[in-house]
């Protein structure tokens, strides 16, 4: 990059209260007066507007904050964003005293989803995804983690990551992808895993990989999905091609999914509700992100609260997310999960705040690339019309964001 581009490139938000969420500054990593300086789209300095270097003082463009609160943008690290259909009818039917059981034996849940998702194209994928990523887009978000697992054929679950990548193309945002076939088993595969593992989950992976379409491996751990067992093939599999794995584990019963995830040293184990001690502490000693997901608790109506005291006693690392999905999360508001996250699972404003910023981006193993405000960083920014942050945690359905910031670029609400 040459001087020019280079001058042309530089922003400084300057007056601003900052939630940096660096660990080493304290709850929230706050700093009152502060002062924010980008160059090519990176933080160049983050903290005291008084020790600002002289160097950095004038930009092309500097924004007075007016006091306002500015935190790293938001990371949703959970999402089943890409799929066809939606389950509205569903949800009607289930009100109308309908089970669960009696909805998929119609041909409803998530069989029906395969079904819509495997009707599509790439383009009508990306279509139908872009409502649902703009807005978690216009609540500040920057990044969003985005699985396969509705195609259940090599076919249909490359589409799905195809139309994944796509998005990042279309709106300034940074998409992560995960690799899922092991979600659920295709009908067609009904009572034969080790067959659809040998015969899909594997080769589409490799195929999958071979075109860049996969940053990491997740599988669905339950008895009505995939054993320990049949998942430690799968992440054999992405072990043997470099790649890093997750898990939806401990959701609706406890199988020490989240043990396995972590005996691979797993990014995170996603859901938790029925995780034990045992299993918090293998995922503390791993590095292994606990990702909460209350938009699913909430819809299914879950009594059994995940271990939250216990994960804190472990010392593993919380984060939470939407869980956008069609059938049991249809959610696509971080705020709302936040504000969830709190009423339903009593996380700190700390840990909700944190588990949409750095601890998310450690769930995605992009701690180094974004998640907090920090020199060095991409200048993923999100700037609040707020007194103080808890606001962000309490209201439900107001949007107080006032601008974003993407890669160094302000993008208005
Ligand atoms: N856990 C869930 O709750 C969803 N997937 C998963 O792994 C269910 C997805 C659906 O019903 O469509
Ligand atoms: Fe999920």
């Amino acid at each position: 990059m040459n001087r020019n581009a280079e001058m042309d490139d530089s922003s400084l938000w300057r007056n601003a209260r900052l939630a940096t969420l660096r660990e080493d500054l304290g709850p929230l990593g706050i700093i009152e007066k502060g002062a924010v300086a980008v160059r090519g789209g990176r933080i160049v300095y983050a903290g005291a507007e008084d020790d600002l270097p002289s160097d950095l003082s004038s930009a092309d463009q500097v924004i007075d904050c007016e006091g306002r609160w500015m935190t790293p943008a938001l990371i949703d690290c959970h999402t089943h964003l890409v799929h066809g259909g939606n389950r509205a009818r569903e949800f009607q039917l289930r009100l109308e005293g309908a089970t669960y059981e009696e909805i998929a034996r119609a041909g409803g849940g998530i069989v029906s989803t395969v079904k819509a998702t495997n009707a599509l194209s790439v383009e009508e994928l990306v279509a139908a995804a872009l409502p649902r990523l703009d807005a978690l887009l216009l609540e500040g978000v920057s990044t969003v983690e985005v699985k396969s697992g509705y195609g259940l054929n090599i076919d249909a679950e490359l589409k799905m990551l195809r139309a994944a990548r796509q998005l990042e193309r279309l709106r300034p945002v940074r998409i992560v992808t995960s690799y899922l076939a092991a979600h659920a088993t295709p009908p067609e595969y009904k009572g034969r895993n080790a067959d659809y593992i040998d015969d899909v989950v594997l080769p589409g992976l490799s195929q999958a990989h071979a075109e860049g379409l996969v940053d990491a491996v997740d599988g669905f751990c339950e008895g009505i999905a995939f054993s320990p067992a049949e998942m430690a093939r799968v992440f054999d599999g992405a072990r043997a091609i470099g790649l890093p794995v997750k898990l939806h584990a401990e959701q609706l019963s406890n199988l020490g999914g989240a043990k396995l995830a972590a005996s691979y040293g797993a990014l995170s184990a996603d859901h938790l509700e029925y995780l034990d001690a045992d299993g918090a502490a293998a995922m503390a000693k791993a590095g292994t992100v606990a990702v909460l997901l209350p938009g699913a608790f909430y819809t299914l109506r879950e009594t059994q609260l995940p271990p939250v005291e216990t994960l804190r006693t472990a010392g593993t690392r919380i984060a939470v997310a939407t869980d956008c999905n069609p059938g049991t999360s249809p959610l696509t508001s971080l705020l709302l999960t936040m504000n969830m996250s709190a009423t339903l699972f009593r996380l700190t404003l700390e840990e909700c705040l944190a588990g949409v910023t750095r601890e998310a981006a450690r769930a995605l193993g992009i701690l180094q690339e974004t998640g907090t405000l920090e020199a060095g960083k991409s200048a993923d920014l999100a700037l609040w019309n707020i007194e103080a942050p808890a606001e962000l945690i309490y209201r439900i359905g107001l949007n107080p964001l006032s601008e974003r910031v993407f890669k160094g670029e302000r993008i208005a609400r």
